[in-house]
């Protein structure tokens, strides 16, 4: 057993004593994202009840609307972070244009980026999701609304990035940058508390044999996707083999997995998604950004994930994440073609 529990809360208060020039305001913001992972992991939970608890059509047993889970996990996320204080804007994979800060509530100098429930296809069948979410110090102007060029910043000017993992147990996973390392607390449901259970995440090295990627697509990749899984596999030719093939099609599960065992997750382009699909500032550079500060790495193929500036707020990217000496073969692999 651990000599002392620490709550996620005393957590971000002792980093935020690390760094005298942080401000409250930061420590507050991770807190309200830890809040608002809580609720979002007691309807998640709920999910499989909803039809024996009585939900009939469209309505729930209090009366109100039921919801696709990914939606009220957006409303949940907006709702738990636009009045106190520390947003200029917010932007969200379900929502088309960037999200203003009401008129009523104080704006801020943070921008914040989610994907309130990523690989929600896979409730139905009890499969592992997440949140994932990105921090950025806004560009324009102190006092005014956020504009969407504090949203299209690059992955490294990210202040913050983490997930929360809604599996056996439910776990948030952050990092506020490379020196601050990456941290995953699990939460007691019996206390409502995410306890740190994870402390100083780093990726396996050596890396583990395992890649992690949709392999139905063989065919539509380019030549050297399909060499490097040919690689992996060690067939037609290639050196190697010995790698265990796992993949979810849940992306915070796979890369969880990936951050705590080590491997590579991939979603290369392909000639039906040719930008990829997983998106840059809702799915990419968060998890670049913590997998970065596990000691591995990000690419689209041939950049850094961190490196990228996005020109829209849904634009997509190949991406090539876990242990920086597999993500940096398969780059190899994909110059040689
Ligand atoms: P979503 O944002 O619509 O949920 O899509 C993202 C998900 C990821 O969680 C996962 O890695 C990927 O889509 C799986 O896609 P595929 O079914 O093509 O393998
Ligand atoms: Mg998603």
């Amino acid at each position: 057993m651990r000599s002392k529990v620490v709550t996620i809360d005393r957590h971000i208060i002792d980093q935020e004593r690390a760094h005298p020039a942080a401000s409250g305001r930061f420590s507050a913001l991770l807190y309200d994202i830890a809040l608002a992972a809580k609720i979002i992991s007691r309807e998640v939970n709920m999910a499989g009840l909803i039809d024996i608890l009585g939900a009939t059509g469209d309505t729930n047993v209090q009366g109100e609307r039921v919801q696709k889970l990914d939606a009220f996990a957006h409303e949940v996320i907006v709702k738990a972070m636009d009045h106190a204080g520390h947003l200029c804007c917010m932007a969200s994979e379900e929502c088309d244009d960037i999200i203003p800060i009401p008129e009523r509530f104080e704006i801020g100098n943070y921008v914040l980026l989610f994907d309130p429930l990523d690989g929600s296809s896979n409730i139905n069948v009890n499969v592992s999701i997440g949140t994932i979410f990105s921090v950025h110090q806004r560009v324009s102007p102190r006092g005014t609304p956020g504009t969407l060029a504090d949203c299209l910043q690059p992955g490294l000017r990210q202040v913050a990035a983490g997930y929360v993992i809604y599996g056996s147990s439910t776990m948030m996973v952050y990092t506020t940058g490379v020196e601050g390392g990456v941290h995953g607390f699990t939460l007691d449901p019996s206390l409502g508390e995410f306890l740190l259970s994870h402390p100083a995440i780093r990726i396996p090295d050596p890396p583990a044999r395992v890649y992690s990627v949709n392999e139905a697509y063989y065919a539509r990749w380019g030549r050297g996707e399909q060499r490097l899984v040919d690689r992996f596999r060690g067939v037609n030719g290639e050196d190697g083999g010995g790698y265990k093939s796992r993949y979810i099609g849940s992306m915070v599960s796979d890369v969880h997995r990936t951050l705590l065992q080590g491997g590579i997750f991939m979603y290369p382009r392909d000639t039906r998604a040719p930008a990829g699909k997983l998106r840059i500032l809702y799915e990419a550079a968060p998890l670049a950004l913590v997998c970065a500060a596990a000691g591995g790495r990000a690419s689209d193929g041939s950049r850094d994930i961190l490196d990228i500036v996005p020109e829209g707020l849904h634009d997509r990217t190949p991406l090539f994440l876990g242990s920086a000496e597999l993500v940096n073969l398969a780059e190899r692999y994909l110059r040689e073609r």
